[in-house]
Order: C-alpha cells, then sequence, then structure tokens
C-alpha cells in the first residue's frame, strides 16, 4: 500500500491545504495529514482544533486521516511505514526552504521521498498566516478558507456580527 504522509502546521487549514490533500489522496492509496505539536510555539488553535477542523472538511475522503506528531518528521514517518512525504509549492520563495527541507529528509531517512506539488494558481499567495491577519481585521476570508473554518476564526477573533 502505498502511504504518504502531508505534514504541516494548518494553523489553520486553507483552501490551498485542502486541494493538495484532494490531489495526494487521487495519487495514494493512503494520505495521513499530520499535524505538528510544538509545545514550545503558541498556535492560535490548539492541535485538537486544527485535528477537528482537518477532519471536518476532509470528511468525503475515505483514504484520508487526521494526526498529529510531536519532535522529528523523520521518525513520525518512520513509525508510519510511509514511502512518501508531500509538500505543496506556492512560489520560487518557497523553493529554498523546501529544498533544505528534502536534503534534510534525505539525510535522516533515505527512504524517504519528498514529492512537491505545485499550488493551483489561484491559491498560490494563500498561507495560515494571511488569512489570520485578514481575520483578526476583520477582512472578507470568503473562498480563502472553507466556512466552518471562516466561523472558527471569527469566534477566535471575536470578529462574527
Ligand atoms: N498551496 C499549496 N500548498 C500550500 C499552500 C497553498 N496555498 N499553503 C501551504 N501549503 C503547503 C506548504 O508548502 C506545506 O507543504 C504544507 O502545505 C503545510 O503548510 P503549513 O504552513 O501549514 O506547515 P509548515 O510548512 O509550517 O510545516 C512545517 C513542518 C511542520 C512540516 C515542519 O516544520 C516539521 O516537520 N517540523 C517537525 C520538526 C522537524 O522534523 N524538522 C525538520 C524537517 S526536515
Amino acid at each position: 500500500m502505498k502511504l504518504a504522509v502531508y505534514p504541516g502546521s494548518f494553523d489553520p487549514i486553507t483552501n490551498g491545504h485542502i486541494d493538495i490533500i484532494h490531489r495526494g489522496a487521487r495519487v495514494f492509496d493512503q494520505l495521513v495529514v499530520a499535524v505538528l505539536h510544538n509545545a514550545k510555539k503558541q498556535p492560535l488553535f490548539t492541535i485538537e482544533e486544527r485535528k477537528q477542523l482537518i477532519r471536518t472538511v476532509t470528511a468525503d475522503l475515505n483514504n484520508v486521516e487526521v494526526d498529529s506528531f510531536e519532535g522529528l518528521l523523520a521518525r513520525y514517518v518512520h513509525k508510519r511505514q510511509a514511502n512518501v512525504i508531500i509538500r505543496g509549492l506556492r512560489a520560487v520563495t518557497d523553493f529554498e526552504y523546501e529544498l533544505q527541507f528534502a536534503s534534510m529528509m534525505r539525510q535522516l531517512d533515505g527512504e524517504v521521498e519528498t514529492l512537491f506539488m505545485m499550488t493551483n494558481n489561484q491559491y498560490s499567495f494563500l498561507s495560515s498566516s494571511i488569512v489570520k491577519e485578514v481575520a483578526q481585521y476583520g477582512g472578507d476570508i470568503n473562498g480563502l478558507v472553507p466556512v466552518v473554518v471562516e466561523d472558527a476564526l471569527k469566534r477566535k477573533y471575536g470578529t462574527g456580527e
């Protein structure tokens, strides 16, 4: 069985992430969306909130699992006996970090391939950070995140009507 891991912070999940999940789920038998639980960072959404939002918006995909991990991604991927890590590429600016990322993954586990999927053009500017910044000031994020995420952001920032 071809198992792939799509790791990230997903704080929160955006339509750009969801596009990659749909495409990854078409290519692999099983796709694990793995949310980093970093005790040293203060995300906007807790690990459980992030996982629940992802579960809700991927409920229609029966070969997608949502999980979390702590520490090194390479260890988690090894534990899950996955063959592939999926990363999304938005722009040339992503490339340098992603090249480092993939090289380090290869250094840590030579068995695992990092696979890059180009963003859908309509999401090339989209990131969780920019969505949070706009949502914080009550800006319109319709079409950038699913409605359930939009509502969760409004509750966090107290910007709902
Ligand atoms: N279109 C397409 N892809 C997108 C979009 C978009 N609009 N937005 C984001 N993506 C992609 C990103 O490029 C990334 O591939 C993925 O979606 C997740 O994005 P984020 O921003 O939620 O998560 P990241 O990139 O911050 O996640 C980083 C990790 C958590 C994977 C990484 O820090 C990690 O593995 N940390 C654990 C410690 C470790 O092992 N470090 C060494 C790694 S070699």
